[in-house]
This record gives structure tokens, sequence and C-alpha cells, in this order.
């Protein structure tokens, strides 16, 4: 977990808090987020407008934040965790989260609706959360060292890339990484195997999931921290996150570090996911965290987000502000032909959960 209160923003806050201590309290607001998943200057603009002081805390597992929102923390006021997590526990009937008060969230018009829908087959009626980014799994590679290990013939579109152990014994020399989620890369696995990715039968994980990943073990590192491991060349393949890959390639290209890294969305198809704001249960500046809400609901504000994160939004009225080179890259905003071929993980009970993590944990020990 790192902690990182922006400077400026801290600056402004305690400016802006100056004068608000003659009228009243100063008024902070406690997020809890993934790292480098917020743009530059998102939290600066808020306490520019606001007065409000965010202190950042950053995660980069997401075990962190759910054990957090499971354990009923009152740290925070406002989290990013996945619409899965959500549906989880909405299914154990555990509210860990508010539910939220539609009357305040004045610039939920922005969202698009048929977003709003899908993420309403796990969050009945947007009730508890307000979709933040969404994404794909998928291949993210260097492109000169992936190429030269297959002769110029990798199959970079096609999950056999990752998933045929053969292939990853010419990837491991140049290092290969699997994001550190069971509950993603297990359905995936099976999907490939010619299964359902939607599987809730044990017996399956337990087969032909585990017998499957027990090859690839060998070869893989499991973490969810790859942007910069990347851009510095430590992974030359991955099995992750769209965004994460795409804002590695812009830390080489920053950095000047020499190296080309792409994303594809494998043409066997994949699972779609979405980061959700959610307002812990117990959360203290609740009145704060409606503001934030509705500051991120800004067209052009979360456009910021996504040119800096490459994850897209479900803002239709930010288009607008996107970069071109974002939203015209259909592995960042698929085509509808490709959305066809992406799909919405069911939500494993906990039972299942349970099974995907130890079957997990065995080939992390391996
Ligand atoms: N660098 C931040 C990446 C956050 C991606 N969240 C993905 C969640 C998928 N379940």
């Amino acid at each position: 977990m790192r902690l990182r209160t922006k400077a400026l923003s801290v600056m402004l806050g305690s400016l802006m808090a100056v004068a608000a201590h003659s009228e009243g309290a100063e008024r902070v607001l406690n997020f809890y987020n993934w790292s480098d998943y917020v743009a530059e200057d998102t939290l600066e603009k808020f306490t520019e407008q606001t007065g409000i002081t965010v202190n950042l805390v950053e995660f980069d597992e997401e075990e962190e934040v759910n054990t957090l929102l499971d354990d009923g923390s009152s740290e925070y006021d406002l989290v990013v965790t996945s619409l899965d997590y959500m549906a989880q526990r909405l299914l154990m009937q555990k509210t860990v989260f508010q539910n939220l008060n539609q009357a305040k969230l004045v610039n939920k018009g922005n969202l698009d609706a048929e977003a709003m829908a899908f993420v309403a087959q796990k969050d009945p009626f947007n009730n508890y959360g307000v979709p933040y980014l969404w994404g794909t799994v998928g291949i993210g590679y260097d492109v000169d060292a992936v190429e030269k290990a297959f002769n110029g013939n990798a199959p970079t579109n096609s999950w056999d890339l990752l998933l045929d152990p053969r292939n990853l014994k010419k990837l491991q020399h140049c290092g290969v990484a699997f994001v550190d989620t069971p509950n993603e890369v297990l359905p995936i696995i099976i999907n490939y195997l010619g299964g359902d990715p939607n599987t809730m039968d044990k017996d399956i994980y337990y087969g032909m999931a585990q017998k499957h990943l027990k090859k690839l073990a060998p070869y893989v590192t499991f973490t969810s921290d790859i942007s910069e491991a990347m851009s510095e060349g430590e992974f030359c393949a991955v099995l992750g996150w769209s965004g994460d890959v795409l804002y590695g390639a812009d830390l080489a290209e920053e950095n000047e570090t020499g190296i080309e890294l792409a994303y594809s969305i494998p043409r066997e198809g994949t699972s779609a996911w979405y980061d959700m704001l959610v307002i812990p249960k117990h959360a203290q500046n609740v009145d704060e965290a409606y503001e934030f809400l509705n500051f991120l609901m800004q067209p052009e504000i979360i456009a910021d987000v996504t040119n800096y994160v490459w994850y897209p939004n479900v803002n239709s009225a930010s288009n607008e502000f996107v970069d071109e080179e974002i939203l015209g890259d259909e592995n960042i905003y698929p085509t509808p032909a490709i959305q066809r071929k992406l799909y919405l993980l069911s939500v494993a009970p906990k039972r299942l959960a349970k099974h995907q993590q130890t079957i997990w944990d065995n080939a992390r020990a391996q």
C-alpha cells in the first residue's frame, strides 16, 4: 500500500482550509484507490473547486480493498472496488457499502444508459456504486522481444500465446506475468480449454483448470503491478488489464526505455470488468464523497482520467474530450463486433471463490 497525498492538493487544501477554519471545520475526503488510477491533476482540481482536501491512499492488489470493506473500516469515505466484489457481497446480503442517495448524484445523467444497465445486472438499479472505469483482461506484450522469441510469428492476438505451455517456454527468458486475480484468470483458462467460463462446478476447477495452471505456473510470475515493470523490460508478456499495459507503454515512451508495448484483446474473446466507486458503510465524510462522485462525473474531468490511465469510462458526454488515439483504439474502446466477444463473469459464490484461491495458492507455491 502506498500513501500519496498529492502535494499541490495539500497546499491548495491547506490554503482553503485556513479560510474554511474561520467559518467551520476543514473538509477532507479520504479516498482509497488503485495505484496510478487517477490523472495527475484530478485531485488538485477538486480541491480548487470545492476546498476539500483529498487524502489519497493507493493499493496494488484487489484483496487489500476487499478486506478493508469486509472489516467495516471507517478510514475511507470513498473507495474503488470491483463490480464482482460488490455483486458477491450483495448476494451474501452483506452491506459493506452505503445505499446511494440517487438524488445527490446530480451528474449521473452523463453516464451511458446502456453501460448502466449492463452494470445493473450485478448492482441492481445501480443502488450501491457509480462506475468509475472499465476494461478487459487481455494480452500485453513487448513487441520486439515477443516477435523475436517466435521468429516474427508470435500469436499475439490469441490466448495461445500465454495459455499454451509450449509458448510460455519460449517466453520464459524475457519474463511472463499473470494478473494476480484467480477469479479472472481461472475462468479464462476454462474458456480457453473449451469450457464455460461461468461454470460453478468445482470439479471442473480442480480438474481442468488446476491441471492446466500447473503446466503454466513454472513460467509465470503472479502480480497485478506490471506497468512499470513492463516499461523497464522486466516482463515481455503479461495476461493483464488493458490500461495497465498501455500506461506501461506510455511510461516506456516517457522514460525512453526503448521498449514498445502493445495490448490485444484475444480473438477467442475475454472478460470485461468494471471498477466501481462506493461509499463504505462507516464512512465519516459522506457529503464530501458525494461531491467527489459528482466531480468525477463531469465529462472533462473523467476524460482527463481516461487520457492519463488509458482505461475507458462510461461517461458518454466525455467522449469529445478523450484523445483520438485512445477513443479510436479498439483494444481500449472495443467496437460493437469486439464487444460481442466480451463476457461478464457471473458472481462466484463464496465457496467457489475459496476453491479458486486454493488452486491459485497451490500454483504460486510450485
Ligand atoms: N492500475 C490500476 C488498475 C486497476 C484495474 N482494476 C481492474 C480490476 C479488475 N477486476
